[in-house]
């Protein structure tokens, strides 16, 4: 049947929309699509994770991709090229059917839905959850609040601060949830996409430290021919390297404990558009271009999937 809730991704999309738009996507490729509930978050609102997997070609062996977006709620862009993300893989899956006959994935398009509200509602430039655990100032920061590392530098202890890492390890309902989910997926999963904004950056571990996994030169060779086909798109330049190496020492974060705890082999941050002319607040109108010339790079991460 038709969608009644069709995203456009000529304008941002707010959390309701974006759940109706995936229910009915169910709804309407049920041996594609399984709308996968995780837990709710604090303000108990339902977190999903998409299962995008073709059940014509389903075995027990193939390899997984895992994909997320919006852990903080003001990168708009990461939940408008997940979304995309998920039509593509399914509305076209005739154009490339390779993609679900020999991969299956999970994708979270929006990992902190109450950050993700308030900042559509509220305050555009919020970052944390919505966890009031800090008397006057609110918010955890999720991307600093993953169990591998955990608080060893570049997190906050102040709860007023930004990059507030939380009490303790995956205290977060939307961590502890993200966590549950991947784990239960993570033994087939080879890689794990995190999209954020901005800086177009290619990010590979580790944040906790400026050492390198052993891995190194693999994981940046997958990148740097990932951005090699997104910048033959439209001339777009990501940088790719570790994230300590481009961007600074960040404990806690989510690519760190899927590398160093679930054993996701290929775990990287993707920082969306632009460079900081917009920063943030990217227009509207570069969304579908974002999203064309990243999924070039996500064909190229796809194809090697396939392989490994
Ligand atoms: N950047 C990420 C941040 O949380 C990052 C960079 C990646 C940190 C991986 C830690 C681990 O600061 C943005 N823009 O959020
Ligand atoms: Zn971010």
């Amino acid at each position: 049947g038709s969608l009644r809730y069709k995203l456009n991704w000529t304008e941002y999309h707010d959390y309701t929309t974006i759940v109706l738009f995936l229910a009915e996507l169910a709804q309407n490729y049920p041996d594609i699509v399984t709308l996968i509930t995780i837990g709710k978050t604090h303000e108990n609102r339902e977190m999903y994770m998409v299962k995008i997997s073709n059940s014509q070609t389903s075995n027990a062996t193939k390899n997984a991709i895992l994909v997320d977006g919006g852990i903080h709620a003001r990168e708009w862009i990461a939940p408008a090229f997940n979304t995309w993300l998920i039509h593509e893989l399914v509305e076209n899956y005739a154009a490339h059917p390779q993609y679900l006959d020999n991969l299956d994935w999970y994708i979270l398009p929006v990992m902190n839905p109450d950050g993700y509200v308030y900042s559509f509602a509220d305050d555009r430039l919020w970052r944390k959850n919505r966890n009031p655990v800090n008397g006057p100032c609110v918010g955890i920061d999720l991307n600093r609040n993953f169990g591998f590392h955990w608080n060893e530098g570049g997190s906050a202890g102040n709860g007023c601060d930004d990059t507030y890492h939380g009490p303790a390890a995956f205290s977060e309902d939307e961590s502890a949830n993200a966590r549950d989910a991947i784990l239960l997926v993570a033994e087939r999963t080879k890689v794990y996409l995190s999209y954020h904004s901005y800086s177009q950056v290619w990010l590979t571990p580790w944040g906790y430290t400026v050492d390198l996994p052993e891995d190194y030169p693999l994981l940046f060779d997958l990148a740097q021919n990932a951005v090699n086909n997104l910048t033959a798109v439209y001339g777009t330049q990501y940088s790719v390297g570790s994230t300590t190496g481009l961007l600074y020492v960040a404990s806690g974060g989510s690519i760190d404990w899927i590398k160093g705890d679930a054993g996701i082999p290929y775990a990287y941050t993707v920082e969306l558009r632009d460079t900081g002319d917009y920063g943030f607040l990217l227009p509207a109108d570069q969304i579908i271009p974002n999203n064309l010339e990243m999924w070039e790079a996500v064909k190229v991460v796809a194809d090697y999937t396939m392989t490994i």
